[in-house]
């Protein structure tokens, strides 16, 4: 199977701007050279078209002002990177959709799950992305992607998103430590897994990964993985857009990737998400993720 690369130059559904160059850094950091080493075949499609905060009014189309900041930006971005990722798999390609912010992630999961197949989900974030125009402290659509996956957020009537294109018992969150007060409550109200990091501590990285993994794919037909980069604690990526003490280290990143990568077969769609150049050193964080997807993709020391 090949790899098809898809960068989304966004920073619409995040306050802090930088992560729009996400895409460039992490070409910049290796990304085709590393899925090479993995053995597998990888093609760029380039990047989707996303227009400039500053040419645009936030609020001009949102259906609630101050609540869903470029919620009609947002929609066309998500509806163009849902089409992209739709026709990657109906050739029979793996999208790999380098974000930006993780508003995108509406689009990547609209595309891939509108095939037949039912997906699982594995969320590895620091965040939840379970506000909803209700519940947002900030407005920023980032910040309710994965409640707009399974149709609580906003989109939840639009169908081009699908929604919801998942099933709640599939999903998995994990590395949670930074909830907001209502989403606080949605999260525990869904029935979606969500791992803290306190699970992680008392349980260990790979014994919770493990456990997730199992839930996306209990009955489902294949699995979608949406890499936050603010999972790793901040030490190790420090150039996301909202770096949140106490993530997971360098090591148990890469072997909940490689975690990952055992489950190949029915590993269906890829992203990597909130890589932020301007707050990073050195493109350290666009070249750990180049490292991380490697790793899901099967590359080993032996
Ligand atoms: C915060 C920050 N929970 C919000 N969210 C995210 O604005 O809703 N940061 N996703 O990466
Ligand atoms: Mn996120
Ligand atoms: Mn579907
Ligand atoms: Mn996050």
């Amino acid at each position: 199977r090949q790899v098809r690369v898809l960068g989304v130059p966004m920073d619409l559904g995040a306050d802090r701007r930088g992560v729009d160059m996400g895409p460039s850094a992490i070409r910049y950091g290796g990304l085709a050279e590393q899925i090479e080493s993995a053995g597998i075949d990888c093609v760029d499609g380039g990047d989707i078209h996303v227009p400039r905060p500053e040419e645009r009014d936030p609020d001009a189309g949102s259906p609630t002002p101050g609540r869903a900041k470029f919620f009609r930006e947002t929609k066309e971005v998500c509806e163009d990177v849902a089409t992209a990722v739709d026709a990657t798999v109906g050739e029979g390609g793996f999208p790999l959709v380098l974000g930006g912010d993780h508003s995108i992630a509406v689009g990547t999961l609209a595309g891939a799950a509108r095939d037949d197949e039912d997906l699982g989900v594995v969320w590895f974030d620091a965040h939840g992305d379970f506000n909803t125009p209700e519940t947002t402290p900030s407005g920023n659509i980032h910040g309710m992607s994965l409640a707009a996956v399974l149709g609580r957020g906003p989109f939840a009537d639009h169908e081009w998103a699908h929604t919801p294109a998942v099933s709640e018992e599939n999903v998995v969150i994990v590395g949670l430590r930074d909830v907001d007060e209502g989403e606080r409550r949605l999260i525990r109200e869904s029935e979606a897994t969500a791992f803290t990091m306190s699970d992680i501590d008392a349980r260990s990285a790979p014994e919770v990964v493990a456990e997730a993994l199992e839930i996306a794919t209990d009955g489902t037909d294949g699995i979608h993985v949406s890499l936050d980069m603010d999972w790793l604690d901040p030490t190790e990526a420090p150039g996301v857009g909202t770096p949140v003490r106490g993530g997971v280290s360098y090591r148990e990143a890469h072997t909940a990737m490689e975690y990952v990568a055992e489950h190949h077969k029915r590993l269906r769609s890829m992203e990597v998400v909130e890589v932020n150049p301007i707050l990073d050193q050195h493109n350290k964080t666009a070249e750990l993720a180049c490292e991380l997807v490697a790793s899901a993709f099967g590359k080993r020391v032996l």
